[in-house]
């Protein structure tokens, strides 16, 4: 396993080097943050980000994400060109030495909350989210309001998807995702380069959206969609962990029996109702997340990829992006080696 650290580029208030002096983190976690969305990244700009990684004394070990457009999740035809595009990028990514690539299929929202700041009993703040809150966000007006995540739709462009994905349904989607990994498994094959899709975030319907990677089942039949170790899983525990039937510790044995856990996300959340949990510190006592089963199965399944605290709280007076302030999150990677460490059988925790 390797202990691995989200940065969001040179706009993150988080320097590497103070990611650098996290115990055990060696892998970045970034991306390309100034292409649009659809088009091919540029090999120059891959290139600058992986050697500022080094230049940190890190090294750039997933990239997360490249955003897939959403003419190719509604199936338009213009979805051809943008899967040539798409390819373009496995390519070059592959070619930089990077080895997974994180990709979610979420159509219009990625991870959604409807609180990025609940105060907990000890006055940290974190990201929450409820089905009763999410049914009073009024979209008319675009998606200035929606907390949280990376894309942005003014009014017009969002009716104009939400209308087009009333032709979409579960079956559509899963449909156009066979069709986006038969064209790209391929690709990624060539260049040794394993795409990790994510689930969604939360696993069920939301906005009368299609969420199709929600649970066991789902998995199933995605890495049946394409036969390949390449076509694998970001095994987040807090987006699967948020449906309580899902028993991660089983799902790990399974899909890791399989090889196609390529990339985890760990992260706590406590379930409070239906449809309605809030995020807390990483160790398992702290949530319903089997943190400890979890990491036990990727033990005994072989795990030996790339593993990321995921959300953390704001602690400490921090201010920062939500989820994704450095201190809870550091003190996620320490728990999380301390937990690997403890489940192994040898001194080193290896
Ligand atoms: C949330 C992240 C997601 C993830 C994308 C992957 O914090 O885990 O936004 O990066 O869904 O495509």
């Amino acid at each position: 396993m390797e202990m691995t650290f989200r940065w969001f580029g040179e706009a993150d208030p988080i320097p590497l080097s103070h990611i650098r002096q996290i115990p055990g983190v060696t892998g970045i976690v970034s991306a390309l943050y100034d292409v649009a969305v659809g088009e091919a990244w540029p090999r120059d700009g891959l290139d600058r980000l992986a050697q500022r990684v080094d230049d940190a004394g890190l090294h750039l070990s997933v990239i997360e994400s490249v955003p897939v457009h959403e003419d190719i999740k509604l199936g338009r035809p213009a979805r051809d060109r943008f899967i040539e595009n798409y390819a373009e990028s496995i390519r070059r990514i592959g070619e930089i030495g990077v080895r997974v690539l994180c990709y979610n299929f979420m159509p219009v929202f990625d991870w959604t909350r409807t609180d990025l700041a609940l105060r907990l009993d000890d006055g940290s703040t974190a990201l929450a989210y409820d089905d009763g809150d999410l049914s009073r966000i009024d979209l008319s007006n675009g998606t200035g309001d929606l907390p949280g995540w990376a894309a942005a739709y003014d009014a017009d462009t969002l009716t104009a998807l939400l209308g087009a994905y009333r032709k979409v349904d579960e079956e559509r989607l899963w449909e156009n995702l066979a069709y986006f990994l038969t064209a790209i498994v391929p690709v990624a094959e060539s260049v040794g380069l394993r795409m990790a899709i994510h689930p969604d975030d939360p696993p069920w319907r939301i906005f009368g959206l299609p969420r199709i990677i929600t649970d066991a089942a789902a998995l199933e039949r995605l890495v049946k969609l394409v036969d390949s170790p390449v076509n694998g899983i970001t095994f987040c525990t807090g987006s699967l962990g948020a449906n309580p039937d899902n028993d991660l510790p089983a799902m790990v044995r399974r899909f890791g029996k399989l090889g196609r856990i390529s990339f985890v996300h760990a992260r706590n959340l406590k379930v409070t109702g239906r449809h309605q949990f809030h995020e807390t510190p990483h160790p398992g006592k702290f949530g319903d997340v089997d943190m400890r089963g979890v990491l036990l199965a990727l033990r005994e399944t072989g795990f030996d990829g790339p593993m990321r605290p995921d959300h953390g709280r704001m602690i400490w007076g921090e201010h920062g992006r939500p989820g994704y302030g450095l201190y809870d999150r550091a003190l996620g990677a320490t728990y999380l080696q301390g937990l690997w460490e403890g489940l192994s059988g040898d001194d080193n925790g290896e």
